[in-house]
């Protein structure tokens, strides 16, 4: 499922509450996402393992792989198919060490050489951003779109390589015509008025 997911979605609990958690996520996957991380920055560990109880079997029902976003340990106890990790959480190895042999691990990147590092370390897939600013990763600068068709060259043909960071279905064109072939959508589909609606158009236009 990974080598054909084209739009990873992210059910970010700074945008949906834990109540609403499995609802989003069964509107993210009926439209088609093919990737769905659970993101939970500076929530307690309880509140995301209850979250995570609940949309691991949804995800699974629909053939959809679960990653984690931090947290190895969890990813492995909550039966996740995989983990995301940043820049700053440490080799790949010390991660695959945690949640198992067979699980997908992600690299977030931020750079051409950064996007190459974590291929030649033997990440799974990366995510590769953020592109433009964005209230979901406040502080950071956009990379822009300048280096999206040469990362797709260099790391993209080899394993799945998905652009984030203030992609919305309004500028998904010119994203795509930089080069992108695979995204990430995280606040665009959340606050969507029909999120099942919003990711369909979305894969439709991926595909
Ligand atoms: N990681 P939205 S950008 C979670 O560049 C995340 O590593 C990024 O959210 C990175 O679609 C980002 O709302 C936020 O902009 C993506």
């Amino acid at each position: 499922m990974l080598a054909t997911a084209k739009l990873y979605a992210i059910l970010d609990l700074g945008y949906v509450q834990p109540v609403d958690a499995a609802r989003i996520t069964s509107a993210l996957l009926a439209g088609g996402a093919g990737l769905l991380q659970l993101r939970a920055k500076g929530k307690d560990r309880e509140t995301i393992t209850a979250v995570a109880r609940e949309l691991v079997p949804l995800c699974h029902e629909a053939g959809v792989p679960f990653i984690l976003n931090d947290y190895p340990d969890l990813a492995a106890e909550l039966g996740a198919d995989g983990v995301h990790i940043g820049q700053d959480d440490g080799p790949l190895a010390a991660a695959r060490a945690i949640v198992g042999e067979g699980k997908i691990i992600g690299r977030s990147t931020h750079s051409l050489e950064q996007a190459e590092a974590a291929l030649a370390e033997g990440f799974d897939y990366i995510g590769f951003g953020p592109l433009f600013p964005t209230p979901t990763k406040l502080g950071r600068p956009g990379i822009g779109m300048e280096n999206v068709a040469e990362m797709e060259r260099r790391v993209g043909s080899k394993i799945p390589a998905f652009c984030i960071g203030g992609i919305k279905r309004s500028n998904l064109p010119e994203v795509l015509a930089a080069g992108a072939r695979r995204v990430v959508i995280v606040s665009d589909l959340l606050t969507a008025e029909d999120v099942a609606q919003a990711t369909r158009l979305v894969v439709d236009r991926l595909s």
